[in-house]
């Protein structure tokens, strides 16, 4: 079976969304992300990726996947009937892969995960001053459209999803935003992403981490 090293809200919860959309099942370990240990058991997560980082997904030939945009995309691509992303071929397999770079290194990498990280203002003011211009990119995007890939939800979605939701813990009001706060709204009414937040929310009662 499939298992997904997870941090509750961390980015691995785009892989869970995925995971749930796809209909696949998996075994879930939670990691404390600060501590590097695998609560379940407490081994050492730096065992299981030396990266020390979320999502680590394990194959069924026990391989580990790390990087979210290539854990999205397998995860996609086990069930393609689910249509969560483009074949590959189809010019929209790389308008996928762009918006993952785009979430992963604009969105996470110079916003999200500084802002939890780091406390101190001089670490804190370049990402602040660049969200604005960073978030004008998805919105204007979804100006009139209902997905960021294409007419249907794709992994692309799962991860901006993510992103998403964790601006207001970092203290950033996604109502300047109209198409990105109702584009957010109509990702959560979604039965495998409702349930993904639920029970990363519940795990994540059990445990103190930092999301990003
Ligand atoms: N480039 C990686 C970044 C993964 C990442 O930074 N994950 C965060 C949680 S959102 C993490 O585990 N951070 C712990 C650390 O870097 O020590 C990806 O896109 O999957």
């Amino acid at each position: 079976m499939l298992q997904l090293y997870f941090s509750p809200m961390a980015c691995s919860l785009a892989s869970r969304i995925a995971l749930m959309e796809a209909g696949l099942d998996a075994r879930y370990h939670p990691v404390h992300l600060q501590t590097k240990q695998v609560v379940d058991d407490g081994r050492d997560f730096l065992g299981v990726s030396p990266k020390g980082a979320v999502p680590v997904l394990v194959l069924e030939n026990g391989e580990r996947l790390t990087e979210s945009a290539a854990v999205l995309q397998y995860i996609a691509d086990l069930k393609p009937q689910a249509g969560l992303a483009p074949a590959f071929g189809d010019p929209d397999r790389y308008r996928l892969q762009e918006w993952l770079s785009f979430i992963g290194a604009e969105i996470h990498k110079a916003f999200l995960f500084p802002t939890f990280w780091y406390k101190d203002d001089a670490s804190l003011a370049k990402p602040r001053a660049r969200i604005t211009q960073t978030l004008s990119v998805p919105s204007a995007h979804l100006e009139g459209r209902e997905f960021l890939v294409g007419n249907s939800f794709t992994v692309a979605d799962a991860h901006l999803t993510w992103a998403l939701l964790l601006l207001r813990p970092a203290g950033v009001d996604i109502a300047q935003w109209p198409s990105l706060s109702t584009y957010l709204a109509r990702m959560q009414a979604r039965p495998a992403v409702r349930d993904a937040i639920a029970t990363e929310m519940a795990v994540r009662k059990t445990m103190t981490a930092s999301p990003a």
